[in-house]
């Protein structure tokens, strides 16, 4: 396989204008006639007479016309991946019939079977397994679309835009035609044909257009799809409100399905979904899912605009859509809930896997310039420190020059596919802010680090900050240039307050927090009017996507725990002092010395527990000690059993000596009465399970009593599987019983059972490997169904690392096994399961020959997909 260039982009020599598809869908063949409205392209003067090449992937050919004349096989090229026409007229009509079977097509990309129905999924690449097309995103279409099938089998026929007419047919078929007026590229194509049963509401758009909002599911899933259309309801309000933005047509509509790749599609008024994230009733989702629906409801329907309006020029621009409209779900979901605490949950995804990935074999920049398989770029850095890039432009603009920019970038592109450079250019142009130094975090890979150090003069009265930066090497890019780093600070006082602020310079203090604009390897900021030595609080909410360390001491960070008036930091100055402790017990346990949880930093834990009340939510999160993927984070060598000994040793110890603390908390946050998800109750419900889990790591006889009383009598099941996570983490005898009484009362729900594998698949336990073989027999695991294979192999390889890791190598030899399985059938779902292999250098020489080992292994296999085979390779390189 080859590399795709940035560099080597060229315009389509092409341009096609209009699409007529008829799919007469069948059980053994799908017939797929195209007429396409073709002309050359005006931009491409260069191009002169070049050939029309069409992409096109396990078609089987039936015939081709140009402007209504057959053409021979003598007359175009045909290879496995293009049908080549040479000779053709400026501009022509191009029909093209060919055959597919979408009930074999267990890749799940292009046109699909799902329970029964058919679906499709045609992001990036997938239009091609459908029909010949230029398959890129830069060649936008209006599309009308004629669907055929049998009455009976599919009375639901769906595609993108509006119903423009149906009919019945003789032989128990009908059709439909739908019309999809505003141009698209490809990749947004989708048709839907099934049984299946909606339901729907009115909303009425800001300037008074009636908009039908229907959610499709399978029947008997009715009763679980309020929550997805109240937020879909709530995001088109939002964005409304908050960009300005209304939905464009008739019709919106949902379909889920229980097959699907990823989490949703954005397809123009026709998502599909994964049912994981559109089914939900508090018996059988948790709170997190809850919350999950709303953010992938939002961040689909988002996409109307940041997307499908303005989509992408190339594939190398994804962040161009993908991660503007993380930031805009990200702030949505932070409006609707707690903002504080959503963006602790967005940081500490940022920072365990996109930092992982950065530190890897994978890192690239958020604008790739390079791929094997697009496919492999879906990624946290795409996605995730995309959306920092655009929140920090958000923090450098201000929100409202930001608006004024997003304004202006639909002015100039509304309707185009374009670039991330068009769109900083666009923010640059309406706020007049110099961008030019922060495009770097669009090319520049691996996380940045700041160095920081205070000085307080009480002479002069000043403060001086000193901040250093640096970028680590990347594959590719082995030196880097400083970046633009908007750094967010305030001083505090010694009884906790802030303190007016007056940088060097300037005549008055302005504000308590202020913008540090890091742009050198090395700067110095002075504070004046700073009369007793303060207390910095570095880096608030979070303001750059990067690793900084401090001088502070413990002493400063539980200051800042305790008054902080930035709850992210008040949050984040926990996680260092925790961090700081555990890694240094990690080093103690690596050098055989008694592990010993200083007494200051129990005391630190129990006044964060004491005033838990006051904010249940973000007391839930500020009491969990770093996970043990952040904890490798830091690490120069990630030793995996010694974070787990340490952290377990940490959460015992806490448990213990706090125990009369924690159980007070639980009780006082078990909510009796009627069940709510509400914010408050979610928030309640979190910090009850929490102290749970710390009452469970004591490990006694009152803990597994409580626990048991939960998982029993509890009616949610956040409830329920936080109790059964619990229970199957600990050496009680009743943990089988759980388990086995668990499957038994929600066989009958695929999405609960695969709640059921992830939890056996991630205990700590010592069988927790062979468990997981096990289950793979087990007649609710399905190898075709990427939820089930995410749930129990991803949930081994990515969320056990213990045992993972195992120095004899078998974890990886599972993984190794299971992605070669995968790869015949679905390369995407196996090239995701990868992950862990492609940071086989963090670790040490031992294990990083084990995982070498099994990589050659993998390349070694022949027939082996771009997908797995650029992850393999790349990770041995
Ligand atoms: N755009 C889709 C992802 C498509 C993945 C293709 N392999 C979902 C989203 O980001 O909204
Ligand atoms: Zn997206």
């Amino acid at each position: 396989p080859k590399a795709i260039r940035l560099q080597d982009y060229r315009p389509p020599a092409h341009r096609i204008d209009r699409v007529d598809l008829h799919v007469d869908l069948g059980e053994d063949v799908t017939t797929v006639r195209a007429v396409l409205a073709i002309r050359r392209n005006p931009d491409r003067a260069d191009a002169g007479t070049e050939a029309l090449t069409l992409d096109g992937q396990r078609l089987v050919l039936r015939s081709v016309a140009v402007d209504g004349r057959t053409l021979d096989a003598a007359d175009y090229t045909l290879t496995p991946d293009h049908l080549i026409l040479t000779d053709t007229p400026d501009a022509f009509t191009l029909e093209t019939v060919v055959e597919i079977k979408p009930q074999e097509n267990t890749a799940l990309e292009g046109l699909y079977k799902s329970s029964g129905n058919f679906c499709t999924q045609c992001e990036a690449e997938g239009f091609r397994k459908i029909t010949y097309f230029l398959d890129r995103p830069d060649v936008m279409a209006v599309y009308s679309t004629t669907i055929t099938g049998d009455k009976a089998r599919y009375p639901v026929l769906l595609s993108n835009g509006n119903l423009a007419d149906s009919g019945d047919l003789a032989d128990g078929r009908h059709w439909a035609r739908w019309e999809d007026p505003f141009p698209k590229p490809c990749y947004l194509f989708a048709l839907v044909a099934g049984t299946l049963v909606h339901g729907e509401e009115r909303f009425r758009t800001a300037s008074g257009r009636d908009v039908t909002l229907r959610i499709y599911v399978e029947p008997g899933n009715e009763d679980k799809i309020g929550h997805a259309m109240r937020s879909l309801v709530k995001s088109m309000r939002w964005d409304e409100e908050v960009y300005g933005l209304e939905y464009d047509l008739d019709i919106f509509n949902i379909v889920a399905v229980g097959d699907f790749n990823m989490g949703a599609m954005e397809n123009k008024s026709l998502n599909v979904f994964n049912t994981k994230y559109i089914l939900a009733k508090p018996e059988t989702a948790t709170d997190l899912d809850f919350q999950n629906i709303e953010a992938v409801v939002a961040h689909e329907y988002f996409h109307n605009w940041t997307g499908n309006r303005v989509t992408c020029r190339d594939w190398f621009q994804l962040s161009l859509k993908e991660g503007l409209t993380v930031f805009r779900d990200q702030e949505f979901s932070a409006d609707m809930n707690s903002r504080a605490v959503k963006r602790i949950a967005d940081v500490q995804g940022l920072r365990t896997v996109q930092f992982q990935e950065d530190a890897g074999a994978m890192a690239h920049p958020v604008r790739p310039d390079s791929y094997v398989e697009i496919n492999n770029f879906y990624t946290p850095t795409v996605y995730n420190k995309g959306a920092e890039v655009i929140r920090m432009i958000h923090t450098l603009l201000g929100a409202e020059n930001y608006r004024k920019g997003i304004d202006l970038y639909f002015a100039r592109h509304d309707g185009q596919a374009v670039t991330c450079d068009d769109f900083v250019a666009a923010m640059a142009d309406a706020s007049g802010v110099d961008l030019s130094q922060f495009q770097l975090w669009y090319r520049q890979a691996g996380t940045p680090e700041l160095a920081v150090t205070g000085r307080h003069d009480p002479a002069t009265a000043t403060y001086r900050l000193t901040i250093r930066q640096t970028v680590p090497p990347t594959p590719g890019q082995p030196t880097k240039q400083p970046m633009h780093i908007p750094v967010v600070v305030g001083l505090l006082g010694p009884d906790g307050a802030d303190l007016p602020l007056r940088l060097e310079g300037e005549a008055a203090a302005a504000g308590t927090s202020r913008i540090l604009h890091v742009t050198a390897e090395s700067q110095t900021f002075t504070f004046q009017d700073v009369a007793a030595r303060p207390v910095p609080s570095l880096l608030r909410g979070f303001s750059a996507p990067v690793k900084l360390t401090s001088d502070l001491s413990d002493a400063d960070l539980t200051f800042l725990m305790a008054h902080d008036s930035d709850a992210f930091n008040r949050w984040e100055a926990g996680q260092i002092l925790g961090g700081r402790i555990l890694l240094g017990l990690v080093a103690d346990q690596q050098a055989g010395r008694a592990l010993v949880l200083p007494d200051s930093y129990v005391d630190a834990v129990a006044a964060v527990l004491a005033d838990a009340d006051r904010d249940p939510a973000f007391a839930a999160q500020a009491l969990v000690l770093p996970t043990e993927a952040y904890l490798g984070t830091q690490m120069a060598v990630i030793d995996p059993d010694a974070i787990h000994t340490v952290r377990e040793f940490a959460r015992k110890t806490l448990a213990t000596a706090l125990r009369a603390d924690w159980l007070a908390a639980h009780r006082r946050n078990v909510t009796p009465g009627a069940f709510s998800v509400d914010a408050a109750a979610i928030g309640k419900r979190a910090l009850k399970n929490l102290c749970l889990a710390y009452l469970m790591a004591a490990e006694d006889a009152e803990a597994l009593g409580l626990c048991l009383g939960q998982y029993h009598g509890a009616t949610g099941m956040t409830d329920v599987i936080a109790a059964l996570q619990f229970l199957s983490n600990s050496p009680a005898a009743e943990r089988e019983e759980a388990i086995a009484d668990f499957y038994n009362r929600w066989k009958a729900e695929p999405l609960v059972v695969d709640k059921w594998f992830s939890v056996q698949a991630m205990s700590h336990r010592a069988d927790a490997l062979a468990r997981v073989r096990a289950l793979l027999d087990h007649p609710a695991f399905e190898i075709r169904n990427p939820n089930k294979v995410y749930a129990l192999i991803g949930g081994f390889a990515n969320g056990n690392p213990v045992r993972f890791h195992a120095a004899g190598g078998e974890g990886y030899r599972f993984l190794a096994d299971q992605v070669l399985r995968l790869d015949p059938m679905n390369p995407q779902v196996a090239s995701r399961l990868m992950g862990p292999f492609s940071r086989l250098r963090r670790y040490d020489a031992a294990r990083q020959a084990l995982m070498k080992a099994e990589l050659e292994r993998i390349v070694g296999t022949t027939g082996l997909s771009s997908d797995v085979y650029e992850i393999a390779s790349k990770s041995l390189e």
